[in-house]
């Protein structure tokens, strides 16, 4: 067998769970089978225009999956087994405020973080760890049984973290090791058969249902996967037709005739799973948990600092006015406050800088020997260069948190009275023990690359901005 790069083994490892998931939930595979069919109907109504923000090779495969551990430990070795798919920590994430319910973890999103990789899979997990030591949520006698519990368990075998740190440190893998390194990490996100500690378990339900999903098993699972879609409106319809439940918004930016920004986000409910438990006598019966389900995402271009926190505060606007008509459909409200306060063409989000791009020569560009303007604006405007959208690849937490909350069963419990740990980005690149990527930084550099390339062809010496 030949050697697997690391993108391949990336791309393998989305399908493979891929495959895994569908078997323990099937309406992920409709949710799968529903979002290819709406793609095919935008990309044979739209053109090429439909692959504006990425190919729709790129686009059918996209998934992103969830995952929760509980301990820095336990990260640092799921960061191991991610590095070695060529997968990165980007971007930090709190939502113990960001929820109403109580939603005790902080996270951060691996994913590749170059151009090119990201086109040929952009596979991302997004990964929540538990915050025990918060205690509005724990108090010291739940916290030291918890991270007890937590210190005993082992996630991710000892060969699957070799096998991770040969790919990650050769940049590929030997084909049957390779095989081996796919068995095992797929393996380390099934749904373990093991029975479940009842009353551990209920324990830490009465605080948090994430808690108890983290902190109540001895493994993990994957307890989501995301497919991409062009029409996420479309897809709703859809699914709704063929019966099956969504969550009653979609999370994110409103449906509106302006550009699609960032990430629109819906998901199904969680569905029941049956689940063996071990009752205080040591008897098994079974029983079933309601935590996983199957989430879809459109995603449009990467704002910039100045573009979300526009985002943001159309985010407060909209929450404003929701709360003083609460007869008003929140998505009309959103709508008419978008169409009233944000840019309505990528023209104008590139202009007042709130919006990333990376700009290339214009095929078409004038060849009769004037000379091309020194300035952006000029070169865009007299089709000198041309201007492609760049997708968001990361998350935003008022959804994530609206994600996990939607499909909690209880609310738990929260002491807002008591301090909150602060934990940041720092603090967890600290966890890992690798740095935590800002996504603005990333975007930023693969726009001034485009840019510093671009005045290299056309001769220019200023630096464009
Ligand atoms: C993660 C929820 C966040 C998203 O797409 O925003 C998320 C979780 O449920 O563990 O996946
Ligand atoms: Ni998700």
């Amino acid at each position: 067998m030949s050697t697997i790069s690391q993108w391949q083994l990336r791309a393998a490892f989305a399908e493979r769970l891929s495959h895994m998931y569908g078997q323990e939930v099937p309406a992920y595979t409709t949710l799968v089978d529903v979002s290819r069919e709406v793609n095919e109907d935008v990309l044979r109504a739209r053109g090429a225009d439909a692959q504006r923000l990425g190919s729709i090779g790129r686009v059918t495969a996209e998934r992103h999956g969830a995952i929760r551990v509980g301990t820095p430990r336990e990260l640092q070795q799921v960061a191991r087994v991610f590095a070695a798919l060529g997968m990165h920590p980007v971007g930090f994430y709190d939502l113990r405020e960001a929820a109403a319910s109580a939603v005790p973890v902080v996270s951060t999103a691996f994913r590749p973080v170059d151009g090119a990789e990201l086109a040929r899979n952009p596979f991302r997990v997004f990964t929540s760890m538990l915050t025990p030591a918060d205690p509005r949520f724990f108090d010291t006698d739940l916290r030291t049984r918890l991270e007890a519990f937590l210190a005993g368990r082992e996630l991710f075998p000892p060969e699957l973290l070799a096998l991770a740190d040969r790919a990650a440190a050769e940049q590929e893998l030997p084909g049957e090791q390779a095989e081996r390194f796919l068995q095992l990490a797929v393996q380390a996100f099934e749904l373990s058969p093991e029975p479940v500690d009842k009353a551990w378990y209920g324990t830490l339900e009465r605080i948090s249902a994430v808690a108890a999903d983290i902190g109540g098993v001895r493994s993990t699972h994957i307890n989501h996967l995301t497919p991409r879609v062009l029409d996420i409106d479309e897809l709703y319809r859809r699914m709704t037709e063929r019966g099956i439940e969504m969550i009653d918004t979609i999370q994110g930016p409103p449906a509106w005739k302006g550009p699609d920004v960032l990430l629109r986000q819906t998901s199904f409910r969680a569905l029941a799973e049956p689940r063996a438990m071990r009752t205080p006598d040591g008897g098994v019966v079974s029983g079933s948990l309601r935590v996983r389900f199957g989430e879809v995402e459109a995603r449009g271009i990467a704002l910039t600092r100045e573009g979300r926190a526009l985002y943001d505060e159309l985010l407060g606007l909209v929450d404003e006015q929701a709360a003083q008509k609460p007869s008003e459909a929140r998505s009309d409200i959103a709508r008419a406050v978008w169409e009233r306060h944000m840019p309505g063409s990528e023209q104008e989000l590139a202009a007042e800088g709130l919006a990333y791009f990376t700009y290339r020569l214009d095929p078409d560009r004038p060849r009769d020997g004037s000379r091309p303007p020194a300035d952006l604006e000029g070169l865009l405007r007299e089709g000198w260069v041309h201007a492609q959208p760049l997708v968001y690849e990361d998350f935003l937490p008022r959804s994530a948190a609206g994600i996990f909350q939607s499909n909690l069963g209880g609310e738990g419990t929260r002491d807002n009275d008591r301090q909150g740990t602060a934990y940041d980005a720092a603090w967890l690149s600290g966890a890992i023990g690798r740095d935590v990527l800002d996504p603005f930084d990333l975007y930023e550099r693969q726009q001034n690359r485009s840019l510093a390339r671009v005045a290299r062809e056309l001769g220019l010496t200023e630096t464009l901005r």
